[in-house]
């Protein structure tokens, strides 16, 4: 399959043929387009993506044994917490909606919108989005608390979500954020591509991988261990090691096969 099969204009995801090489990567395209004509994602998205999709090229386009792992110790980790926070933005929104509304049923968790390029019109069309995808209760708009030490909007959460949480999930997250929430006590786990972003490099679960297949692995991971007791729980969040998720990902970058 060539890549003239592909239309220029997608209209429509099924016009994506599914055997196409590069179908995760057009899928990622078609969306985040998509949630920038809706009003959902940022036009820095856009590079956001591109970046991500850099990554991703350079990973294998695959979910690498490591990173399997950190989403069964983030699995372990929300069903751990009394309080779990999944945090979305606009690329997330784009990309993941009904797996994040998954996921949040799986550990139950809170979604909650936070953005980094706030406006009151994206948020609101950002819950919708979700609620469209089967989501019931959406936090963020209400933004009565602060993370203390940030100065920009991501600073912004609810007082009963992200303020209160003992877990977040932080998907495509930036660098402050990150050890603002770390410092303020809470379990951080971060799904980014890129290993060396500050992010997760902070974070007590880095998750290097994309976003499509990183949140439905970790849902799967939930539901397979619905059944564990804490212990089994303690026992997966201490045998994960952080350091060598981060090496791992860097080495399959600086050194794998390229298609
Ligand atoms: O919706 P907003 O206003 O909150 O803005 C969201 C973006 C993503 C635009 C904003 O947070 C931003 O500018 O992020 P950065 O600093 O570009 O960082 C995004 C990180 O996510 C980069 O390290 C990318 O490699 C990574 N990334 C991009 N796409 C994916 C990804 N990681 C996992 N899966 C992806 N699909």
């Amino acid at each position: 399959m060539s890549d003239d099969s592909v239309p220029a204009e997608v209209e429509e995801e099924s016009e994506i043929p599914a055997d196409h090489p590069r179908y995760e990567d057009l899928i990622s395209r078609h969306r985040i387009e998509r949630g920038i004509e809706e009003g959902i994602t940022h036009l820095q998205g856009m590079h956001a993506e591109g970046r991500g999709s850099a990554f991703d090229y350079l990973l294998g386009e695959e979910t690498i044994p490591t990173a399997d792992a950190a989403e069964r110790a983030a699995a372990a980790h929300l069903l751990l917490a009394d309080h779990p926070v999944l945090s979305v933005n606009g690329n997330v929104a784009a990309l993941v909606p009904e797996e994040m509304v998954d996921l949040a049923e799986a550990v139950d968790a809170d979604l909650e919108v936070n953005l980094f390029n706030r406006t009151e019109e994206r948020v609101a069309a950002i819950a919708d989005h979700l609620r469209a995808h089967g989501a019931t209760d959406v936090k963020g708009l209400t933004a009565d608390a602060r993370i203390p030490g940030l100065d920009h909007e991501r600073a912004k959460v609810d007082a009963d979500g992200i303020a209160a949480a003992d877990a977040v999930l932080v998907p495509l997250e930036d660098g402050d954020r990150a050890e603002a929430l770390g410092e303020m006590g809470k379990t951080e786990i971060v799904i980014d591509l890129n290993p060396l972003s500050r992010s997760p490099q902070v974070a007590a679960v880095p998750i290097v991988d994309n976003v499509l297949r990183a949140v439905p692995n970790i849902a799967a991971h939930a539901r397979d261990l619905a059944d564990a007791g804490e212990d089994e729980l303690q026992a997966i969040v201490a045998e994960f090691d952080a350091d060598e998720a981060l090496r791992a990902a860097e080495e399959r970058i600086r050194s794998g096969d390229l298609r």
